[in-house]
């Protein structure tokens, strides 16, 4: 309740859907993408229901973007009490293709981005001795799958990051970091694969039950919502059918 809360890859799946429940307990929600009417769409739903909502376009892999967003964050809501790092890209492919301007994109967007956005609010939060960085990682981080070679280490890079983050900064600063590490989501992560063996592959998992954005929404409202001495380090969550 009454927190400021900057959230990126807001303007889609999982940080669209978070951003709704967060608005909707309270927070003032800062929703950074770089789909801007997308996130404008989002900002007057989340009015219309009485919430609070500001929209920075932010391009995560641009220090400088993310610089912006804190500062016209701090200029409207006086503080910034938690970081959201969920914008990510998932184009699988086998190793052997060389796909590797894919490679690198996943690694500007789910390694970098993440270590852009805690450089950007860092200063703010240790001087306020409080605050909480969530990361989207992934259950990648735990399971191999086909195609995933490149997109599970770079959700090993954010679970390990957010352990190094934790180990460093809760103890010292009393702020709070939690790895969030979802199995199959149904949202358009999905469509942003290339790879025409991958997709060949994935046409049985089309027919499980994914989880819904809100079932992530929900776990993340629920390591924000503890008392300050519980810090939750991950929450590791799946589809009851995969497994
Ligand atoms: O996917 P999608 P999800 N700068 O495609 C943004 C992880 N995850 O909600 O910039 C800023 O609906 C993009 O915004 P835009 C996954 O790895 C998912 O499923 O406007 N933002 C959009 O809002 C990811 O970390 C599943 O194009 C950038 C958002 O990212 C997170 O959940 C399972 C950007 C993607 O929304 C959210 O993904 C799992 C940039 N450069 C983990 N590039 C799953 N869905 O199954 C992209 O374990 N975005």
């Amino acid at each position: 309740k009454n927190k400021v809360v900057l959230i990126t890859g807001a303007s889609s799946g999982i940080g669209e859907a978070t951003a709704m429940k967060l608005a909707k307990e309270g927070a003032s929600v800062v929703l950074c993408a770089r789909s801007e009417d997308k996130l404008n769409q989002l900002k007057d739903k989340i009015e219309k229901d009485g919430g609070k909502a500001l929209v920075v376009k932010t391009d995560v892999t641009k220090p400088a973007d993310f610089e912006k967003a804190v500062s016209q964050t701090l200029k409207k809501y006086g503080s910034i009490d938690v970081l959201i790092n969920n914008a990510g890209l998932m184009p699988l492919s086998f190793v052997e293709k060389l796909k590797t301007d894919e490679w690198e994109k996943m690694v500007d967007v789910n390694i970098k981005g993440v270590l852009n956005g805690v450089a950007a609010v860092l200063p703010t939060m240790r001087k306020n001795k409080s605050g909480h960085i969530i990361n989207m990682s992934s259950s990648a981080a735990h399971n191999y799958f086909p195609g995933g070679a490149v997109y599970c280490a770079t959700k090993v890079a954010v679970k390990m990051f957010s352990e190094g983050l934790r180990k460093e900064l809760s103890p010292q600063y009393g702020i709070n970091v939690t790895s969030i590490e979802p199995g199959a989501v149904d949202t358009s992560l999905f469509e942003g694969i290339t790879d025409d063996d991958i997709k060949e592959k994935l046409k049985g998992m089309k027919e499980m039950t994914k989880m819904e954005a809100e079932d992530i929404a929900n776990s993340i409202f629920y390591a924000l919502n503890q008392p300050d001495r519980v810090n939750i380090n991950d929450v590791y969550l799946m589809p009851t059918e995969q497994g």
